[in-house]
């Protein structure tokens, strides 16, 4: 396999002014015409080659300003067209015929269900036509689109829409201008019989943007909450970045069969249905509260994404780290900031770190990569969404802003870098710019997740506690690691609750330290007594702490700090702490652990719970959602999942055991039962609930059914139905069976909600599952061709079931590989995301690596797509 070096970065010979399509939708097969007008880069070599790109298209003509070419004129090898022709520039018109039928690696142009749609990044639109498909080259765009009109009566492209009319034949056109230059990857094409809804926003300046989502007619109840998130979102980004809208129409398309979540293509989203249709009838608060960020995600991406746009695909985290770090703020603000918060943290600290630590490791601005689809990471993601919060974290929120604003002006209509990114916030903040940018550039240069050691002493007699923080690299990192920036946000809590401390001669409650150096010491005055360190409040940096915390000072935290992430981060802490401490002793065949033991965390959540349940009954519900088996596998050097699940259900039965009339409390409030809000405030109202059913589930299975029974009769919404539903499944209820076959019966036309119905099976935490989900396989609505329906069955019980999954005898490993490999035969991005599914495969014992191994070997003995290959590999 070829592997792409970003220390080889070449600018491209030729820039490109102008891009004209024409695009012949046939039935059986597509033709598309372009017309693009080339202009040798000043920079330029005087041999310059005009270099193009283009996968599985069927050439049928090629003329260079109008004289017709033949194949001797070019140089066609593997994916890389070039014509050694075109001096100082010209136009290049070709025709190529393509089959978006067959096209099941939904990559390019493909149909779905009749509907015709693109997926173009990252580099999907040379399967469209022969282009310079990198994104660097920018042009503007006009597209014209000829369908039948009977069963494509909606043509869709980017920008506005110029001209439509009818043509022979049945057949119907329209053209779109789009005067922001862009490059190919935001391109996309929409045709199909599709109904719309239409709303409208006014932007800051005063100008009418039309706003209009396209679903299938059935779906057409289901797009108010989006609609309403887009507007909120286009308010949001004027008013916190300064971001205004610039064209006069902002679509949505849902589609059913998409490999991501949503894309950004500049005024024409296309979105997975599951990104944006809800209804509460339909749809969880968790499935509301996905299609509100990923609606703004996607939204914020016209500015952070395509107005500035990434030079190379190394710069993947310009776009999506920042992005996602906008999202996040965004949502913070829509609902609760610490519930926002600590949902993220876990959601990193589980999958990203895990990545960070394992075979797939890699930095947020990778040095090299083989297949850039494989790059869609979490680490550039969520851990640059990290680096995005710590440069706000530094350089405060008006600082980061004044950064942003540098940035967005500057590079506006170009392709940057993440220097560029790093230069604006120094430039704006009147900083040393080629320090701050050489320091803060080693957060993504620098891969695996940093480690911060911590000493305290404190001195009595002068009422002084010196911090000493010390930071060392992961052995990830290839070369030399440096010291990085880290920001450390603390408080100081004492045996009643927070202390003020001086340090510098600020008092004050909390402190910002930024620790930069290998090791760094701070002197604290005032301390009046000894405290326990709040550290890294509100994850101020994404990083594994080491600190010498008894659990005493855990349970103060829990019980007094004032900073709610942290008496969150507390209970998560103390609880990882005793499920690896059981469980070990489990492995070990300690007999004392089949004795109930004390537990710190269950004496600690029993005095606060009740209080919480009633004062803030979203962090009261995480408080008794205990860390996950992937949480907890990241935390051990070899996973025993068996121990782990037995240990973590040991514990969560003894912090459970004590609030057993706590639970019935908040059960008896019957919040579950009441017509749907979309508020902080009802959402946290069920979810204390859910939770409590969750546990009442462990403690009296009678009650805990009958409650469930009775939610799913009266269940006036879908997160009562689905609360209901797993509790009885994942719990082995009497009812289960038949509350299955009766959701089933009356979601079976609803994919979306089939698809929880699949899901709510697969991740069912028992060894049986796999026999289960290998019946589902063969259940006549399981579709391999459809990604939601493979991630609700095949990536649910491969990802989010370690007991089923990591069958001691391989079974499950062997069920994986199996569909691995025929989904890879159809759709590489799909199989190669499924795939990592193994990069646990090192922290297993030897008899579970050695089952791996074997599948792993089986299948790269075959053929596989470059993707899988790599992952794999
Ligand atoms: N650009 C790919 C989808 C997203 O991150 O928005
Ligand atoms: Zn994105």
């Amino acid at each position: 396999a070829k592997i792409i070096y970003l220390k080889d970065y070449q600018a491209p010979h030729y820039t490109l002014e102008h891009t004209e399509l024409h695009f012949e939708l046939l039935g059986d097969y597509t033709e598309v015409s372009a017309e693009l007008r080339f202009k040798r880069a000043l920079t330029a070599p005087k041999e310059a080659v005009l270099t193009l790109l283009g996968a599985d298209l069927e050439l049928l003509s090629v003329a260079w300003s109008g004289q017709l070419l033949s194949a001797n004129d070019w140089q066609w090898q593997d994916e890389k067209w070039q014509f050694a022709g075109a001096g100082e520039g010209g136009v290049l018109s070709t025709k190529v015929r393509i089959y978006p039928d067959q096209n099941l690696a939904l990559e390019g142009l493909y149909r779905s269900h009749g509907l015709y749609c693109t997926q173009c990044e990252a580099e999907g639109f040379r399967k469209i036509t022969l282009y310079p498909d990198r994104p660097d080259v920018l042009s503007t765009f006009r597209t014209t689109i000829v369908a039948d009109k009977a069963s494509c009566p909606v043509l869709l492209s980017n920008g506005n829409c110029v001209a439509t009319g009818d043509s022979e034949n049945g057949r119907h056109w329209a053209t779109w201008e789009d005067p922001h230059p862009k490059p190919s990857y935001l391109f996309a094409l929409v045709a199909g019989d599709l109904a719309v809804l239409r709303d409208s926003f006014t932007t800051v300046s005063g100008r009418e943007v039309a706003l209009e989502i396209y679903t299938a007619e059935v779906d057409q109840d289901k797009c108010d909450h989006a609609m309403r998130s887009l507007q909120a979102a286009m308010r949001w980004d004027e008013e916190r970045y300064g971001c205004e809208y610039d064209l006069d129409r902002y679509m949505i398309v849902a589609v059913s069969h998409f490999n991501m979540g949503a894309m950004e293509n500049k005024g024409l989203n296309v979105f997975n249905t599951s990104c944006v249709l809800a209804h509460p009838a339909t749809t969880t608060d968790a499935g509301f509260q996905r299609v509100e960020a990923v609606v703004a995600h996607e939204y914020f991406h016209n500015w952070s994404g395509n107005r500035v746009t990434c030079r190379d695909w190394f710069q993947l985290c310009l776009k999506e780290g920042f992005t996602v770090f906008r999202d996040q703020q965004f949502s913070a603000d829509q609902l609760s900031a610490v519930v926002q918060r600590l949902e993220d943290v876990a959601f990193l600290q589980t999958h990203q770190f895990a990545e960070d630590a394992g075979p797939l490791a890699h930095a947020v601005r990778p040095e090299s990569f083989v297949e850039i689809n494989n790059f869609y990471t979490l680490t550039i993601y969520e851990k640059g969404a990290e680096i995005a919060r710590m440069l706000h974290t530094f350089l405060g929120a008006d600082g980061f802003r004044r950064g942003s604003d540098h940035y967005f002006k500057t590079y506006d209509g170009q392709a940057a870098i993440v220097e560029d990114f790093l230069n604006s916030m120094a430039v704006a903040n009147g900083l040393d710019a080629g320090a701050f940018v050489s320091q803060w550039l080693r957060w993504y240069r620098q891969p695996g997740t940093p480690v911060v050691s911590v000493n305290s002493v404190w001195q009595k007699d002068i009422q002084r506690l010196t911090l000493t923080l010390t930071q060392t690299q992961s052995s990830k990192s290839s070369s030399t690691p440096e010291s990085l920036p880290i920001p450390v946000r603390l408080g100081f809590i004492g045996k009643e609750g927070e202390l003020s401390t001086s340090l510098n001669g600020v008092t004050a409650n909390e402190h910002l330290l930024v620790l930069e150096q290998a090791e760094q010491s701070w002197q604290f005055d005032d301390v009046s007594q000894v405290p326990v360190l709040s550290l890294f409040r509100d994850f101020s940096a994404p990083v594994r702490v080491k600190a010498e915390f008894g659990d005493a000072d855990l349970a103060q935290l829990i019980r007094l700090d004032s900073n709610s992430f942290n008496r969150w981060s507390a209970s998560y802490a103390l609880a990882t702490r005793e499920i690896l401490a059981l469980a070990e002793q489990y492995r070990s065949g300690d007999l004392r652990a089949h004795q109930p033991q004390e537990s710190a965390l269950a004496a600690a959540i029993a005095e606060v719970w009740s209080e919480l349940a009633a004062s803030d009954p979203a962090l009261a519900a995480k408080m008794l959602q205990l860390p996950s088996l992937a949480y907890l596998s990241d935390q051990v050097a070899c996973y025993d999942p068996e121990a782990l699940q037995r240990a973590r259900e040991s514990v969560l039965l003894q912090v459970i055991a004590p609030l057993q009339s706590a639970l019935g409390t908040v059960l008896a409030k019957q919040e579950m039962l009441k017509p749907y809000v979309y508020s902080a405030q009802a959402i946290a109202a069920r979810s204390v609930e859910a939770v409590a059913l969750d546990g009442l589930a462990r403690l009296q299975s009678g009650a805990a059914a009958a409650i469930a029974q009775h939610w799913l009769k009266e269940a006036p919404h879908m997160s009562a139905e689905q609360a209901a539903l797993t509790t009885l499944v994942h719990h082995q209820l009497p009812g289960a069976d038949d509350a299955l076959q009766a959701f089933y019966a009356r979601w079976k036309h609803e994919p979306l909600v089939l698809d929880q119905w699949f899901a709510t099976q697969a991740s069912a935490p028992q060894a049986e599952t796999r026999e289960r989900v290998e019946a589902l396989l063969a259940h006549s609505d399981f579709d391999a061709t459809v990604p939601n329906r493979v991630r609700a069955v095949i990536g649910q019980f491969a990802n989010n079931n370690p007991v089923a999954f990591h069958d001691a005898e391989g079974r499950g490993y062997g069920l994986i590989a199996k569909q691995l490999l025929a989904i890879d035969a159809r759709n590489p991005q799909l199989a190669s995301r499924l795939a990592g599914a193994f990069g646990i495969w090192q922290k297993l014992d030897e008899s579970r690596q050695a089952h791996i191994l074997r599948e792993l070997d089986g299948l790269l003995s075959g053929d596989l797509s470059s993707d899988t290959r790599e992952t794999l590999s």
